[in-house]
């Protein structure tokens, strides 16, 4: 109801951070492209094999002077995976614990989504995917997000080779979409989600490359660094594009990955690809860090080493660009923001912290990987304060999610969306 509302809005408004005012709007007006790197671990960030990068075009954008990333920043998705992403970043509200709230609510719940906060400052929308418009539910749940335009597989030219797996081979899908990212008014906001790098990483003859093919003998991890690499491929051609077009001029890119490639299944084979004796239940959680990058000409860089997740992109993204967000109910902070909390919230309860990660009932130090048998009583103390802000955050968003009650929220200067205002029908004429 309405009244459960309130401590929603009053935990938002006593954890609120405010964002980092040296970046606020310096991205004002700009285009913006959302690159949604599939299945994408930051290990794979300078993976070097047999000497050779596996993704050379990322870690050009990764070390560039105006490119910002972040090296500490995880996924926290759970059964909903690519949607579960998808929803974190542009709402701010965690997946549920069990299935997609995309699938299962994005059709009738409402949402307060930055395509339609960018819509409502002067931004034309549009998301961008060579799988059909119905997985994840995605031609429904857009609409509530208000984007204008869905570009899904219906919208591209799919002759026989064309396809892989779920959908458009990411070269093919990034040279079909300039035909309609050319014609969007500006700025537009972008999101392009990709998807060659998709278990089980198959990939056709004429796109095995020149990377060596790991010899783990595991076939998802060996096949994942090829495809991980046609990725890579792909990320160049359309940055060359940009290039060509002038795009880059007013353009930021940002870039993410949604979750895991390699599951727990494969720790062996993974132990052997990162030399990491005695690879555990620790080392799996640490695997779930996942690139963050916002790149953008005279963009202030670096590597940021702030801990956080999927959970804090919107407030992050939202700063960059000068619009005013305190009026949203957002679970994230900037990323940016000095004094933030970092512990990290996992579906499952577990946590990792700048000090702490917690997996079951095992704690572990963070840094040296160490397990902590006996806490000391500082130790005990963050364990108990991470617990705690874990299990509020999670069940104040699922609050939120279940009882739809964003229905009861109203921000000031924004207009809730209207679904049926929108249509993606492909026009024949
Ligand atoms: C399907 C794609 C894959 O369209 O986004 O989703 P995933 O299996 O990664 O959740
Ligand atoms: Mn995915």
């Amino acid at each position: 109801s309405a009244s459960d509302l309130k401590s929603v809005k009053r935990w938002i408004k006593n954890n609120h951070v405010p964002a980092n005012v040296s970046y606020t709007g310096v991205a004002k007006g700009k285009n913006v492209f959302v690159i949604h790197l599939e299945s994408f671990q930051q290990f794979l960030i300078d993976f070097k094999y047999e000497g050779k990068e596996v993704t050379p075009n990322l870690n050009k954008i990764y070390h560039s002077s105006n490119t910002l990333a972040f090296d500490n920043v995880f996924n926290q998705v759970a059964q909903g995976k690519t949607s579960d992403a998808e929803l974190m970043l542009e709402n701010s509200l965690y997946g549920l614990s069990e299935g997609s709230v995309m699938s299962n609510l994005g059709s009738s719940n409402t949402f307060e989504a930055v395509p339609s906060i960018l819509d409502q400052d002067g931004y034309t929308t549009a998301a961008f995917h060579g799988d059909k418009g119905s997985f994840w539910n995605r031609d429904n749940t857009y609409k509530q997000w208000g984007y204008d335009y869905w570009f899904s597989k219906s919208y591209y030219d799919v002759k026989s080779d064309y396809d892989m797996g779920y959908g458009l081979k990411d070269k093919i899908f990034f040279k079909q979409s300039a035909q309609y990212i050319e014609q969007l008014p500006q700025p537009f906001y972008a999101k392009m989600i990709t998807l060659t790098n998709h278990y089980p990483y198959p990939l056709d003859k004429q796109n095995v490359t020149d990377i060596p093919k790991t010899d783990t003998g595991d076939k998802t991890v060996d096949g994942y660094l090829q495809t991980a690499h046609y990725l890579d491929q792909s990320i160049g051609e359309f940055m060359a594009w940009l290039k060509k077009t002038g795009l880059e001029k007013n353009s930021m890119v940002m870039f993410y990955g949604d979750h895991y490639g390699v599951s727990s299944n494969h720790n062996p084979a993974m132990a052997k690809l990162l030399k990491i004796k005695g690879y555990n239940e620790y080392n799996d959680a640490q695997q779930q860090r996942v690139p963050l990058m916002f790149t953008m000409p005279g963009l202030k860089g670096g590597i940021n080493h702030t801990y956080g997740g999927e959970i804090d992109v919107m407030p992050t993204l939202l700063n960059l660009l000068g619009v005013k967000d305190s009026q949203y109910l957002m679970f994230g902070s900037d990323l940016l923001a000095k004094n933030r909390n970092q512990t990290v919230a996992f579906r499952s309860g577990n946590f990792v912290t700048p000090e702490l990660t917690k997996v079951g009932n095992h704690l572990y130090d963070t840094k040296t990987g160490e397990r902590i048998k006996h806490p000391t009583e500082a130790q005990e103390k963050a364990e108990n304060a991470a617990v705690n802000r874990v299990t509020t955050v999670l069940s104040l968003s699922d609050r939120v999610v279940n009882g739809d009650l964003l229905r009861f929220y109203k921000p000031s200067g924004y207009t809730k969306v209207d679904a049926s205002d929108y249509s993606y029908k492909l026009k024949t004429s």
